[in-house]
């Protein structure tokens, strides 16, 4: 028995040596990981790890621990803690992803100095014996070499070597259009799926920062789903010149949709409060951008970033005018409607999500919009979001990692525990801002826009490093 047990994992590993992926099960009811290459090179690879719970119990902890054959060794690991004894690499929880729930699963990942695969697995202490099924690579990375400029050998700070999605792999080509299902936003299949991305700041003090670079950076480095495009109404923005700012959101669309990433098109109402105020401009904005990215399945409309100091019913009121301009031109486009008390469900002005759900938007394929920022809100905020979302499509269209000012000191725990449980309630989620402005906030260190590099870890500030250890962990987009 012992004997044969070997043989299969000798025979497994054998496979997964000349394979591009190999799959490493357990028996039925333990943890399970799955070690897939997900891009190789002449001299390495980048694989990534999926642990999975299978049991119906919570798994307070995991740890991995891989044997790689004489000639390659491990450089860098990310979303773990990785120790070294001997040619043993063990992987232990990053410490926001310890915990794996139920039937859930969490994923790490490292690069391969060396072409070797590993040649023994440990999850949790336990042989991963079985049977090893080779696939073919789940990820959104090719087989490419990555490119000498931020290859691991030349540039420690660019953690990860660049990949180009291949056509039909980008979170647009797997999901398509998407589509509010239930109280979810689902694919073109029909399945829940959650997007996770950055947002802009006001384009018009950090156009700078958005280009091809950047986007590439987003797409690629991050693997980032969703690109908001937050467009302010106020403050120097839209008002002040607006074909200009029209033609500058359509520009971005196009960037993102050439990275196979959904846009988010943000009109960025903060003060005043009342959309209402700026009705006539969104209708005029809306009519614009609806009819020009109509055939684009990656356009996803938010019609008033936070409105405050009105009443539910007045938000309401605005969403019947502007949207069914939009479904004139863009019939089947899911649209987000912001809500009350700066998109904070109301809670932040005294109330909450009931009066919503007792007084929906009259209009089908919308979703409603909350935002949070992590220094600031907390359990209070957290508890009315899973309450809200059992009756309400939500869509965290903005959240920050600091204060509610945009400033201050990053609160990680806050933070990993607000995007915990959106990945558990499957909404999506975008980040404020990916940008250079000097504050908290911002995911690029002061100076980066306008330079040349945007991927790696070196530009990035210490919300920026944790957001993208967050967005860049595989995607699940079900196709069936
Ligand atoms: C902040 C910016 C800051 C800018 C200010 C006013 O970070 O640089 O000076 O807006 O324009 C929001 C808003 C968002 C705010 C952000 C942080 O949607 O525009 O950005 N915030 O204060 N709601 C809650 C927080």
């Amino acid at each position: 028995m012992k004997r044969r047990a070997k043989t299969i994992l000798a025979a497994a590993l054998a496979v997964a040596a000349t394979s591009a992926a190999a799959f490493i099960a357990l028996p039925a009811s333990a943890e399970t990981a799955t070690v897939t290459v997900a891009n190789s090179w002449n001299t390495g690879y980048q694989a990534e790890v999926t642990v999975s719970n299978d049991s119906s119990t919570a798994l307070s902890t995991w740890k991995v621990e891989l044997v790689m054959p004489a000639g390659t060794t491990v450089g860098q690991a990310w979303n773990s803690t990785m120790s070294v004894s001997g040619s043993t690499y063990t992987f232990t929880p990053a410490g926001w992803n310890a915990t794996i729930p139920a039937n859930a699963a969490t994923s790490f990942g490292f690069i391969a100095n060396g072409t070797g695969r590993p040649t023994s697995c440990l999850v949790n202490g336990k042989a991963c014996t079985g049977t090893v099924t080779p696939t073919s690579s789940p990820t959104r990375s090719p087989h490419v070499p990555p490119s000498p400029s931020v290859s691991p050998s030349v540039s420690p700070s660019a953690s990860v070597p660049p990949s180009s999605p291949p056509a039909g792999s980008t979170p647009v080509a797997i999901n398509g259009q998407l589509k509010v299902c239930g109280n979810f936003l689902c694919n073109q299949f029909g399945k829940p799926i959650q997007l996770r991305g950055m947002s802009t700041h006001g384009l018009q003090w950090f156009a700078d920062c958005y280009n091809g670079t950047s986007l590439d950076a987003l797409a690629k480095d991050w693997n980032a789903d969703l690109f908001r495009i937050s467009m302010y109404v106020q403050e120097g923005g839209y008002e002040t010149n607006p074909a200009g700012f029209t033609s500058q959101v359509n520009n971005l669309v196009d960037l993102a949709e050439a990275r196979g990433m959904y846009a988010l098109i943000d009109f960025h109402i903060l003060n005043p409060g009342d959309p209402a105020y700026n009705l006539e401009r969104a209708k005029t904005f809306f009519a614009q951008v609806s009819a020009r990215n109509a055939a684009k399945k990656n356009v996803i409309y938010e019609i008033a970033n936070e409105p405050n100091g009105v009443s539910w019913a007045q938000i309401k009121n605005y969403a019947e005018q502007v949207i069914p301009v939009i479904r004139a031109n863009d019939p089947d486009a899911v649209v987000i409607v912001g809500s009350r008390g700066w998109s904070s469900l109301g809670v932040s002005e005294g109330s909450n999500s009931s009066e919503m759900i007792s007084n929906p938007v009259n209009a089908s394929n919308i979703m409603y919009a909350f935002h949070f920022y992590a220094a600031s809100h907390k359990d209070n905020y957290r508890a009315e979001v899973e309450r809200a979302a059992a009756s309400l499509p939500l869509f965290v269209t903005e959240f920050g990692t600091v204060t509610y000012t945009g400033d201050g000191a990053v609160d990680a725990a806050s933070t990993n525990t607000w995007l915990d449980l959106l990945d558990r309630l499957k909404i999506s989620y975008a980040n404020w801002t990916f940008s250079d402005a000097s504050e908290g906030s911002g995911a690029l260190k002061p100076g980066t826009c306008g330079g040349s590099t945007y991927a790696g870890t070196g530009v990035l500030t210490e919300s920026g490093t944790l957001m993208r250890s967050r967005i860049r962990t595989p995607d699940n987009f079900p196709t069936a």
